[in-house]
């Protein structure tokens, strides 16, 4: 027996697990022949991911039943792409899906209703299995099992395989670990004992090396260009950093370049804007007391388009609806400027990042 395994016996009490089991098989009863759509949550994270794959190996090896895995939105970060490059992880754009095709949609790390799923809140799905408060409309589902205090629903996913007594592949579990890592950023944010237990457990499974390709994936050189001009548009309001992209290459590099920015000695707040296809991406962050950045970003983006999120990090979408180069610069002034109001900076005077750079070259392969 694998060290993982004996230490998960002796410590991991999964019998509320076993219960859940029980009741999966009831509600997965009648499917016979016909597969399962699993969906992740919109633009899925490596939790939502990664128990995707961990409950299709699940409904596959205990129920013998087959699964297609399904997301909304897009998967655009280098790490989530090489997640699913690396693991062989089959996932499929909802849209392209029919879901009158399938037995039942289980939805995975999210929830009904919240805006972030592609589903219609007239009919719930068969299966919710996630870890964030839970919402009534989930209790309309056959299955829902929504457990607040696990720090990824990636954990609830291996305990239901330790649970059945299923020790999952190399692929499988390195999916299930990553999910645990990324949630609870290496298990020092809401992580509780059991996600100690499931990525102890996952860890003498999972193949180290892979989890390291997945971490520090190839990076397009498009990628790097963008990035430059990030920083190049960087402006400082006191400890406000700001940064409009532009037209950029893929939408990743706005979050990411959101977290960067807060890295600066003496800023509490960034916040980053770039356009892709006819839309505008929104990233903010926050260290902020006296505000959160999830309000913030809702008042600053009223009717113009979608903006929400946490206290430390939020995030929006705004339609261009065929707008010139010109009307998005003004966009995202006036953003700038209701940012500055909105968290009492205004009237600071804005000094640049870095020393300003003309060249308006393309990165190699983006040739005009
Ligand atoms: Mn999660």
């Amino acid at each position: 027996m694998a060290i993982g395994e004996r230490m998960t016996a002796q410590h991991w009490d999964v019998s509320k697990s076993e219960g859940k089991l029980e009741q999966l098989a009831e509600v997965l009863k009648g499917a016979g022949k016909h597969p399962m759509l699993i969906l992740c949550h919109n633009n899925p994270d490596p939790d939502s991911i990664g128990c995707a794959a961990g409950f299709n190996f699940l409904l596959k090896r205990k129920f013998g039943i087959r699964s297609v895995l399904g997301y909304g939105g897009a998967i655009t970060r280098a790490e989530n792409k090489a997640m699913v490059h690396r693991l062989r992880i089959h996932i499929r754009r909802f849209q392209r899906l029919q879901p009158a095709a399938y037995y039942g949609i289980a939805l995975m790390d999210g929830q009904p209703g919240t805006g972030n799923t592609l589903l219609s809140t007239d009919v719930p799905p068969l299966i919710v299995i996630d870890h964030h408060p839970l919402r009534k409309l989930s209790l309309k589902s056959q299955f829902c099992d929504v457990r607040k205090g696990y720090g990824a629903t990636s954990t609830i996913v291996t305990e239901y395989l330790v649970a059945a007594r299923l020790t999952p592949s190399r692929l499988v579990a390195a999916a299930l670990l990553y999910g645990i890592k990324t949630d609870t950023a290496s298990l020092v944010r809401g992580a509780q004992e059991v996600d100690f237990l499931a990525f102890n457990y996952l860890s003498g499974i999972a193949n180290p090396r892979m989890l390291g390709w997945i971490e520090k994936p190839k990076l397009s050189e498009a990628y790097f260009f963008d990035y430059h001009r990030g920083l190049s548009r960087t402006t400082i309001y006191r400890d406000v950093a700001v940064s409009f992209l532009g037209k950029i290459h893929a939408e990743s590099i706005v979050p990411e370049l959101a977290d960067q920015l807060l890295r600066i000695d003496g800023v509490t707040w960034s916040f980053c804007m770039g356009a892709v296809g006819d839309f505008m991406v929104l990233s903010m962050r926050s260290s902020s007391r006296k505000y959160r950045a999830g309000n913030v970003i809702r008042q600053l983006v009223g009717r113009h388009g979608f903006g929400g999120g946490h206290r430390e990090l939020a995030g929006g979408y705004v339609p261009l609806n065929g707008m010139g180069d010109a009307e998005i610069t003004d966009l995202a002034n006036k953003f700038s400027e209701r940012l500055l109001h909105l968290i009492g900076k205004e009237g600071c005077h804005g000094r640049p990042l870095v020393e300003q750079e003309g060249g308006n070259c393309c990165p190699r392969g983006h040739e005009e």
